[in-house]
Parts: C-alpha cells; structure tokens; sequence
C-alpha cells in the first residue's frame, strides 16, 4: 500500500470512466468526494478526466486514445499518480501503471490508505491492516505471477515462483494471525458489551463528516476527535448520558460509511460497528447542508442492510440545520422522513428535542413486563436489576412486585428465565 499520507503532498489526475448520457451533475459530485478523499489522504488534484463509455475496457478501463491522453496530461502536469473513481482490476492496475509509469489506485486504495494512515488504537489497526491485506493479496499474487512468468526461469519451479509461494505463504499466516486477532477483540468487546447489560443503547450512524462525533460530544460532553476532513473517526466511543426521564442510557460514535467503502473495511471493522449492531435505537446522523443528502441517506442504508442491522429502529437526524440556507428542504425532509429530528450539534440546537425522540423511539421498541417475586428468591431481584431497566418496585405480602423494562427483542429469553414469577400484568396501572 502506498503510504502517501505521510510523504509531502502529491498531485494525481482523477478518472470517473462513466457510461454514455450519465447525469454531469452526479459525476462531478463523485468525483468531488474523490478530491476530498485524496485531500484527506495528502494528494492535490492537477486535473480531472471524465471517459464515456458503454463499458469500461476490460485491460485498461479506459479507451486507446484516452490512455494516450492521460499520458500526455501526466507529462504536462507531473502528477505522480493516477486515480480511477471506480473499482479497478489487478489486471488493470498493472496494464495502467506499464502505460502511464506511475501509480495507478482506485476509490477503494484511496481509502484504504486513510484508514491505515489514521487508525490509532491496536483495534483499527488491526483492522485496517487485515482489510489491506485482503485487498492486496490477489493484486499481488496475480503481479507476482506475472512477474515470474516474465522473468522467471524457464520450467515449472523456477526461482521466482517459490519466492512467491513463498510470499503468498506468509500474507496468509499473516492475515490468519489478524483474524485471530479480531476474533479475540470481538470476544473483549462482548464482555464490554455485555456489562452493559440492561442499559439502554443508542449507535450514531451515519456519511461520513455528517457530525456524528460532534453530536456525541454535545449530548454526552465525550472528548472526542472532531474535524472537518473525511473519516476523523475511526474507532468506536460509547459514553454514558441520560435521557429526560432520568434513565441512564449509552450513545456511540464509530466510523462514518462513504459510497464505495470497500467491501474488505465493512468485513474487518465488523467488530468496531458492533456496538451499532447491538444498539436498541440507530441515531442514523446526516449533514442536512449537503447537497446529496439523500444519496448519502441510501448509502448508509444500504451499508446497515449489508451489515445486517437495518432492522434496528432508526431515528432520522438531520444535523447543521445552523448553516442551512433552504428553509423549505426542512419541510421536504420532514414530510419524506416522518418523526426527524433537525439539530445542531455545534450550536446546541433542538438537542432536548432530540433526546426526547431518541426516548420515544427506545420504548416504542421495548416492552414492559409484569413480575411477583417471593421473598426468598431476592438474588433474582437484584440480578433484575443488573439485567433490565426497573420502573417500578412494590413490596406486597407474597414478594416484591415489579414491572421492568426490556428491548422485545430479549422478550423470549426473559419469559424463559423468569418464567415462575412473571405475572399476566400489574393490578395497578403504572
Ligand atoms: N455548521 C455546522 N457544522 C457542524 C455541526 N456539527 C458538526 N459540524 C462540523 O462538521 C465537521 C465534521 O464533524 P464530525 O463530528 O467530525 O463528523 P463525523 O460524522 O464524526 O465525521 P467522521 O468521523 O469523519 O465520519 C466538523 O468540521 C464539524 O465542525 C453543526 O451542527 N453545524
Ligand atoms: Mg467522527
């Protein structure tokens, strides 16, 4: 992977190869995310080229006489790399970077560097390091055999195949070894998760740089990393709040979705978005200035869908409205995502409101239940206690009578356990 964050600022030359009557205003939007990705990642933009086409070349993406032309622009400007928005094979990486003699990377190797120039804790780390391993290998393999078919020697066994055999060898121990040692975070992370048993949850979500952290910050007064460039956040922060009936709750922050996140990211930061997985409510964050609000709106969706927790209760938050210019969007938005919320993180706006929402959405999705407890069973009390919220407690001659709070999705597994003392409902209306 090439490091280029860390190297003094580059200039590439973007390439959207799109098909034929796309709509220019969506090409230039993605390709506007592109440059804030290479900005992000330490690259300045020379130039952009956009290739119309009924499909992309199967050996180089682009036509003959787009490559020539891309070559020349290279020369002209000295930009040291090429960048595609789309996804680009092994095969094309390497036909590219012979033709042009400089780098060639796609959206996904553009991310994937920030993420590796960012991650901080062993957790992202790991990650990120498992996701780029995964995306290499079969870019590498396929060069090296390559590589080995060009100056190999003759015969089966030559030299260069065993080095690569070699090579292949130890990726695959090594990204053994970083599945292991996800799986052992995973299992950490449970526990964590699991002492927090009882506790309502709540998971912001959201595009990236839409002020998720931000909102984290100003609900929960967390120190959290905020800034204006893509992918600020990178690992998972859970802090403790309350909400306006008093009931202590969690809120997480964790890595912002992007359109085209590679699908190798998704798979090893499964663990970091867990905490979202498990949540009671999703606080689904968008930057309601954008102009694309919408298509990030999808994207996110789409990224939960793949994730498997799109069936978590998902409170819509439209965040900046500080720096919103078109009043009436808000009745747009409101009449298309019906029960939002429109806030400012930064200015402190409409956050009650908010936390009202978020309160309403956690009991629309959990249910009371009703339990009568003999007096010689009082360890399942307190085990109560640790396990779900207790709204009300009575102690009457036959036990302590309770009526507790639980997400409906634990409902089975309680009635299981508590079988002998839930009671059909309370005499009294709570
Ligand atoms: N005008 C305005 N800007 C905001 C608001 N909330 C956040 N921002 C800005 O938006 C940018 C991104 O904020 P973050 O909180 O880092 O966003 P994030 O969603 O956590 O981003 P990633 O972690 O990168 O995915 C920062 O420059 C914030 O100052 C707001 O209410 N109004
Ligand atoms: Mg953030």
């Amino acid at each position: 992977m090439y490091d280029i964050a860390t190297k003094p600022r580059e200039r590439a030359i973007m390439l959207a190869v799109v098909r034929k009557g796309a709509d220019p205003d969506v090409v230039r939007e993605h390709l506007d995310e592109l440059a804030l990705l290479l900005d992000t990642a330490g690259a300045d933009v020379a130039t952009r080229v956009v290739q119309e086409r009924e499909r992309p070349e199967v050996a180089t993406a682009l036509g003959k006489g787009k490559v020539e032309e891309v070559k020349e622009l290279i020369t002209e400007t000295g930009a040291s790399m090429v960048v595609f928005d789309d996804d680009l094979s092994p095969v094309q990486v390497r036909n590219l970077e012979k033709a042009f003699n400089v780098k060639v990377l796609d959206r996904a190797g553009v991310i994937l560097d920030i993420f590796a120039s960012r991650a901080r804790s062993a957790e992202a780390r790991t990650q990120v390091e498992l996701a780029q391993l995964e995306y290499l290998f079969p870019r590498l393999t396929r060069m090296w055999t390559h590589l080995s078919k060009q100056f190999g020697g003759v015969g089966t066994k030559g030299p260069g195949e065993t080095q690569i055999e070699t090579d292949r060898r130890m990726y695959r121990t090594r990204i053994q070894r970083l599945r292991e040692k996800l799986r052992e975070i995973d299992v950490q992370r449970a526990v964590q998760r699991q002492s927090r048993e009882g506790i309502p949850r709540f998971a912001l979500v959201g595009y990236t740089n839409a002020g998720k952290s931000s909102l984290l910050k100003s609900l929960t007064d967390a120190e959290v990393y905020i800034e204006n460039r893509l992918f600020a956040t990178l690992d998972t922060t859970v802090r403790a709040f309350e909400l306006p009936s008093g009931q202590r709750a969690v809120l997480s922050d964790t890595v912002g979705f992007i359109r085209k996140l590679p699908a190798q990211l998704v798979a090893s930061f499964r663990s970091t978005l867990a905490e979202a997985a498990e949540a009671d409510v999703i606080v689904h964050v968008a930057d309601v200035t954008s102009p694309h609000v919408r298509e990030h709106i999808d994207v996110v969706n789409r990224t939960l869908v793949d994730l498997g927790i799109s069936q978590r209760p998902i409170l819509m938050t439209f965040n900046k409205v500080d720096a919103l210019e078109d009043r009436l969007l808000l009745h747009d938005l409101e009449a298309e995502y019906p029960g939002c919320v429109f806030v400012s993180a930064e200015r402190g706006i409409n956050l009650q409101r908010l936390l009202a929402r978020m309160q309403e959405c956690l009991e629309e999705t959990s249910i009371v239940q009703h339990l009568l407890i003999p007096y010689d069973h009082m360890r399942d009390v307190s085990h109560l206690y640790s396990e779900v919220e207790v709204l009300l407690r009575d102690e009457v001659d036959a036990g302590v009578r309770l009526a507790v709070r639980l997400p409906s999705d634990k409902l089975n597994a309680f009635q299981r356990r508590y079988a002998a003392f839930v009671t059909a409902s309370s005499p009294d209306p709570i």
